[in-house]
């Protein structure tokens, strides 16, 4: 099979390689017993499916969110609120402030895809689920972040084993509005348009030490700027304290090296890639890319 390469948003599908859970949900998924919740999941899922028109002026469809996944989003924004002046970065605290986000309405999409679009000409494009890393990655190449829009289950707040709205806009959505973060991004999509499939693997691996659950020094310490981190109350807390009674470790990131398996299940990450600051990722970045 021939990979072509995408010479636009329009050749990347939101909709045709949906990985993980599909609407059925797996038996670990906090809502896999849930029918009520799995038929809320798809409705708003397919609502994405739908949305193929981009640059034509076709907004974002408008989820309206019920009082119980607005008490979700509510709760999780003032947990992490509490952290991150101390957990995250200096310039996600800045572009955070930017958002207004209040606990008693869920932001919507459009939105916030037209904050970034003024900041940094970034824009958000909806997501029915987890999507295939190739088409994820080659569309941030195109200033493109595919966002899910369905909140997770209200049985855990604090966990979710797949993106959800809560970790897209509190992870992802303020740092894109930061333009030099939102350069070095685009990077690793821009490396991902002609990427062989094992350099497919290796940027994906990049993606996730960086974007998910990258930091960086600070004059007062490490903090978070990685969206995994963001966006996750004992992740947080645990990268500085190993809450759970292991002490993370800390690696300067080299991206000519191999880098470690990704881990997506089994708890917190054992450890983290430190940077200096995003220009160091940047140029780090850079250069492996140059080297494809
Ligand atoms: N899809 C969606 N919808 N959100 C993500 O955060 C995401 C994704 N992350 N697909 C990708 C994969 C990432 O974990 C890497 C590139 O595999
Ligand atoms: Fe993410």
């Amino acid at each position: 099979q021939v990979h072509k390469i995408p010479q636009s948003i329009h050749d990347i599908s939101n909709g045709d390689h949906i990985l993980g859970f599909g609407v059925e949900l797996a038996e670990h998924h906090p809502g896999f017993h849930d029918e009520e919740y799995k038929k809320r999941r798809s409705y708003i899922g397919n609502l994405a499916k739908l949305h193929k028109i981009l640059f034509s002026g076709e907004p974002i469809p408008h989820v309206e969110y019920s009082d119980e996944e607005i008490k979700i989003w509510g709760e999780i924004l003032g947990k992490l609120t509490y952290l991150h002046p101390t957990h995250a970065c200096k310039r996600y605290l800045d572009t955070f402030q930017l958002f207004n986000f209040v606990p008693d309405r869920l932001p919507c999409l459009q939105e916030l895809s037209e904050v970034l679009m003024m900041r940094t000409g970034w824009q958000i494009r909806p997501v029915a689920g987890l999507l295939h890393p190739t088409d994820f990655l080659n569309a941030m190449a195109f200033r493109t972040f595919h966002c899910t829009q369905y909140v997770r289950h209200g049985s855990q707040p604090m966990y979710t084993p797949e993106p959800d709205i809560c970790h897209e806009i509190l992870g992802h959505i303020p740092l894109l509005a930061d333009p030099e973060f939102a350069n070095l991004v685009q990077l690793i999509g821009l490396a991902s348009l002609r990427a062989s499939k094992q350099e497919m693997l290796h940027l994906t691996k990049l993606y996730w030490y960086t974007v998910e659950f990258g930091t960086v020094k600070e004059r007062d310490g490490v903090k978070a700027f990685g969206a995994g981190l963001l966006s996750s109350f004992g992740e947080l807390q645990h990268m500085l304290s190993g809450e759970d009674g292991s002490m993370p470790i800390f690696e300067d990131l080299d991206p000519f090296k191999k880098l470690p398996k990704m881990d997506h299940k089994c708890g917190f990450q054992k450890r983290y890639f430190l940077c200096e600051n995003f220009s160091d990722v940047a140029s780090k970045l850079t250069a492996y890319a140059k080297s494809l």
